[in-house]
């Protein structure tokens, strides 16, 4: 059809197709462009077709075959309980405040609150802890509008950060800075919030401090509210370079204390009630809005919340206090009232259909009837096989995102079986590195140091024997080095010095010694290896993530961008007939029909796939990896 249009076309007819053709006749080409679209998302449905999906950590097809029917919300404030008309994203919330009047008035009006404001997890750590962080763009988009609604009175929705920035690129193909401006866009009214791991940003190592800088400017530019900062060590000179990024940006600073122990026991001689109210002294003289606690292992129990949050309500009864938990031991939601009882004025809480276990405790029924169980059944084939509670939790301390992936890890390398094995050696690992804070990424230290201990049948007093002769996980040996910064109390030594041998030291912040990112250059670099549509944006993703989004950038020179596939199709196979709808601009709809998988081309693994696209016929050759 393309031909014949062309060859039919007034000016082509009339042989003035010189130099301007393209650009008198953008009709044409945006067509191209169109069909070149078209055909590459069919050349990854013709894949799925033949070889089903192959996103890592998918086990089996996604629960959900049918389209997720979004029922309207209730106007709570009709008597006759008419639905309400959420056709436009609801504009009044929270973020009105920090637009008009800045995050100190926000963080003021927060506190002056009187009752306990909720942050929802459901975008980044429900999914994070239960689904592999495999929640896609398409499935927050679908209920954006609905949700700025149902939620309009919370002080934040957690949509971006952690393991979300990474995830997005390496396993779903899609860009995580387009995620936010989506959110933002349907989201006028509620805070953005992102949880970023401070001199890490939102990768797993250290950066030098200008692309820290330039991250938290790019999130705010793209949408974002609300920074939660906080350190894998709780080492304090990486916090004061997290804190004043956000700052700077024009952000509300939400700095973390990482918790760890039992603040609450008579034997914890490490993390006491010293040691919290020290480390939150130091992060309030940085000047931050917001203090939250972040219990990312759910070890916070009910009397140790009102002990923590109580002690801190009282040496700053103007500072708010917003307290973050896991219900790995199933004990979240008595700790999130104890704390909200101390003086806390806000709490995690996501989803019923995404709360409990490694997540956050139930939200309860702000949602129900929302349509919004819809992602949980659609994403189901990422679930870990974690079935109930696990108190033995406040042994090993696993962050409850590390929990799941930990678990499905191990049965990756075969150590499934020994899963109990891992959960104890953890502890012991944890031991040797000093019984530091666990969270990413000190927790990926940990638990690859305790991995490699199962495998390799070491016992603790096997390592400090033979630390010497040992070949570590490189995490570990960086860890050691000082690449994450310093942890509480200092390392271990003379295993420290075993472990790292003559490679270099560092005490201080790893930040200062690491040179500066040339911006300007890498773009253009950039530029010349992808293309013009390089963005700045795109440019902070990879100076995150070099590897992850060059192939990235690889896979959508194949497939074309995939964001817009209903996740149903992006992960499972379609049946014969079956017709997709894929929306891939506003307006335009194609609507594709799988006709038929041909037979193996003789001598070759490769198949014909036939579908129909808005009525025309389309076939793609597709390499049978079977
Ligand atoms: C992350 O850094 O991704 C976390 O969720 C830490 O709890
Ligand atoms: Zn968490």
């Amino acid at each position: 059809p393309f031909l014949f249009r062309l060859l039919t076309h007034d000016v082509f007819i009339s042989g003035k197709t010189w130099t301007t053709f393209i650009d008198d006749t953008p009709e044409l080409f945006k067509l191209v462009q169109s069909q070149n679209r078209a055909q590459k998302l069919l050349a990854y449905l013709g894949d799925i077709a033949v070889n089903g999906s192959s996103i890592k950590g998918q086990t089996g097809e996604p629960g959900l075959k049918q389209d997720i029917v979004i029922p309207p919300l209730q106007n709570r404030e009709s008597p006759d309980g008419q639905p309400l008309d959420t056709s436009l994203p609801c504009e009044v919330g929270w973020r009105n405040i920090i637009v008009e009047k800045g995050p100190e008035a926000f963080a003021k009006a927060v506190r002056e609150y009187p009752g306990t404001l909720i942050m929802d997890t459901t975008w980044r750590d429900a999914h994070q802890s239960l689904l592999a962080t495999r929640l896609r763009t398409i499935d927050m988009v679908n209920i954006a509008k609905e949700t700025s609604w149902a939620l309009s009175g919370a002080y934040s929705l957690e949509c971006w950060g952690g393991a979300t920035f990474d995830v997005a690129m390496r396993f779903l193909y899609e860009d995580p800075w387009e995620r936010l401006r989506a959110l933002r866009r349907l989201v006028p009214n509620i805070p953005l919030q992102a949880l970023v791991r401070g001199a890490n940003g939102v990768g797993y190592t250290s950066y030098p401090d200008n692309a820290i800088y330039d991250f938290s400017k790019k999130a705010v530019e793209n949408g974002l509210d609300i920074f939660r900062v906080f350190d894998s060590l709780n080492y304090i000179e990486n916090m004061k370079l997290g804190i004043d990024a956000a700052k700077k940006a024009g952000g509300v600073v939400e700095a973390v204390v990482c918790y760890s122990g039992d603040v609450a026991s008579s034997k914890e001689t490490k993390y006491t009630l010293q040691y919290y109210l020290d480390f939150v002294e130091q992060l309030v003289k940085e000047g931050i809005h917001v203090l939250g606690i972040k219990d990312m292992a759910g070890l916070l129990k009910p009397h140790a919340a009102k002990l923590l949050v109580g002690s801190i309500r009282e040496k700053y009864p103007d500072l708010p206090i917003h307290v973050h938990s896991h219900d790995t031991a199933g004990i979240s939601a008595a700790s999130m009232i104890a704390a909200a009882a101390a003086g806390a004025d806000v709490v995690d809480v996501a989803i019923d259909s995404m709360s409990g276990l490694t997540s956050q405790p139930p939200m309860g029924r702000r949602l129900h009837g929302s349509g919004a169980d819809g992602p949980w059944h659609g994403h189901s084939c990422f679930e870990a096989n974690v079935r109930a509670s696990d108190s033995s939790v406040f042994a090993h301390e696993m962050p409850g995102g590390q929990y799941t992936n930990l678990m499905f890890q191990a049965s990756q390398l075969g150590l499934g079986t020994q899963w109990t094995e891992i959960k104890k050696k953890y502890i012991e690992a944890n031991d040797l590195c000093g019984n530091i804070i666990k969270v990413t990424p000190s927790s990926k230290v940990v638990g690859d140091f305790a991995q490699w201990m199962t495998q390799n049948s070491l016992s603790k007093e096997d390592v400090i024997a033979r630390a010497d002769q040992l070949d570590f996980p490189s995490s570990v040996v960086e860890f050691f080095q000082g690449y994450l910064g310093q942890p509480v109390g200092g390392f271990p030594e003379p295993l420290r010095t075993n472990i790292i041998r003559n490679k270099p030291r560092i005490d201080g912040r790893p930040g200062t010694s690491l040179e500066p990112i040339d911006f300007k250059k890498t773009k253009a670099e950039l530029r010349s290896k992808f293309g013009k549509h390089i963005t700045d944006a795109d440019v902070t993703s990879y100076v995150m993530y070099p590897k992850v989004f060059e192939e990235y950038q690889s896979f959508l020179e194949k497939y074309g961008d995939l964001s817009v596939i209903p996740t149903r199709y992006f992960l499972g196979r379609p049946d014969i007939g079956e017709e997709m709808h894929i929306s891939i601009e506003q307006g335009k709809t194609l609507i594709v029909r799988l006709m038929a998988v041909g037979p193996v081309v003789e001598g070759r693994a490769q198949r014909d796939v036939w579908f129909e696209v808005n009525g025309e016929v389309r076939a793609v050759s597709v390499e049978d990896k079977n």
